[in-house]
């Protein structure tokens, strides 16, 4: 592995191997994150980086494409079959710029935008007051039902038929439930608003139909490559043909210039990889661990936000456990269990403290852990609240925990 930077750069090659150890011998639950297959790193790290070029194929400013220009034309045609979109767009460098190439496209600085609070489970860039969206639009937000901890779809619509916004978007990275998709756009389309749906958190598992689609809904469906989709570290943009033209240059010259070659091929392969049964059978046992885990955190007393999971995650309340979600989150994380601390739903504790921590169930699935895994890690996360402090007790449940992470070996589970 890395022979060459071994040679030439020592430190940085202790640093992949220490952090490959990491993820060989741990237990991975930030809900975000996935294994990708062998295939996507070689891409990303192929010669493909070398070249340089912006614009679209057949329309570049830079000349040595036809290969690059078939690469991307690959990826457009796999992403609109494996979505069923009538345009695609593979340019954008994250989910991030995704996001932004579309406001760039449908937006004037100013603008109104209606979406998710960010501490209710939405994203930084559907207009949080720290982000470019929050700076550069007039950005309003909907919430949960305190009682449900369900989107309250009645104050969607009472804000957007209140303040007429521009956007409507839906979508979040840190809820538990399915998004109705067909009321929301009911709400954009009643007010003459345009309908987004960041899908970034849920593409996985809507690509493989455990989960209902927001395409045929949406206006315009933003994604990254990562999370479930368990790909390349990238973004991309779907959306009907009438907006086709508006989103490509919404993408260059509207918010990048050349693209990641490198992770375009590595992207176009994540579609491709998405459209085999293997995939569908690892998202759909990515959303029966994520059921399972959440039912054996509530059995041993944690509270489980909307009381289960229809998605890869869940938001676990630690205040039945007499802690926070930093405290759970660090202490899981000596043990070799990654996770995040989280807000939960009306947190009355800061975003750095937390009354929650966010499990995610794609990296462990994708190794080829199951139920009977999901009930072990259930039970040594109990284990952790329950030692708190506790530095013997500590060392103990990381044994546990490297035996069991490093008896399902990377890159043998469900993508080689
Ligand atoms: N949005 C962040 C997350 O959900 O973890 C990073 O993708």
């Amino acid at each position: 592995m890395l022979r060459s930077l071994k040679e030439k750069d020592q430190a940085l090659y202790d640093i992949v191997k220490a952090e490959l150890s990491r993820q060989r011998n741990g237990i991975e639950l930030i809900a975000s994150e996935s294994y990708v297959p062998e295939a996507i790193m070689e891409l990303q790290g192929s010669v493909l980086t070398n070249k340089t070029a912006e614009g679209y194929p057949g329309k570049r400013y830079h000349a040595g494409c036809h290969e690059v220009d078939k690469m991307e034309t690959l990826g457009i045609e796999r992403a609109k079959e494996l979505f069923g979109a009538e345009h695609a767009n593979i340019q954008a460098h994250s989910g991030s710029q995704a996001n932004q190439a579309v406001y760039s496209a449908i937006l004037e600085p100013g603008d109104t935008i209606l979406g998710m609070r960010l501490d209710q489970g939405g994203h930084l860039t559907h207009g949080s007051g720290v982000n470019f969206s929050g700076r550069m639009y007039n950005c309003i937000s909907y919430g949960l039902d305190r009682e449900t901890e369900i989107i309250d779809y009645d104050e969607v619509e009472r804000l957007a038929k209140e303040k007429r916004p521009k956007l409507l978007i839906a979508g979040a990275s840190a809820y538990p439930r399915l998004i109705d998709y067909e009321r929301m756009s009911e709400i954009a389309r009643e007010v003459g608003a345009y309908f987004m749906v960041d899908m970034a958190h849920i593409a996985g598992l809507v690509a493989a139909k455990v989960i209902p689609s927001p395409v045929p809904y949406a206006d315009f469906v933003t994604s990254t490559t990562t999370k479930t989709l368990a790909g390349a570290r990238g973004g991309f943009i779907l959306c009907r043909a009438e907006y086709a033209s508006k989103v490509d240059k919404g993408i260059f010259p509207g918010v990048q210039g050349s693209m990641h070659f490198h992770v375009m091929g590595a992207k176009a392969h994540t579609f491709k990889n998405a459209m085999t049964s293997k995939y569908r059978e690892c998202m759909q046992q990515v959303v029966k661990n994520a059921q399972k885990l959440a039912q054996e955190l509530s059995q041993r007393g944690f509270r489980i936000v909307t009381g289960g999971t229809d998605n890869h995650l869940m938001l676990v309340d630690v205040r039945p456990k007499g802690l926070t979600g930093v405290q759970l989150d660090e202490a899981l994380e000596s043990v070799g269990i990654t996770v995040n601390k989280n807000m939960i739903p009306f947190d009355p504790e800061k975003p750095t403290v937390t009354s929650g921590v966010r499990i995610g169930t794609t990296a462990m699935t994708i190794k080829g852990m199951k139920e009977a895994q999901a009930e072990q890690i259930a039970a040594l996360i109990d284990e952790v609240a329950c030692n708190i402090g506790d530095k013997t007790a500590l060392e103990g449940i990381a044994r546990k925990v490297t035996e069991l992470g490093s008896s399902f070996p990377l890159y043998q589970g469900y993508f080689k």
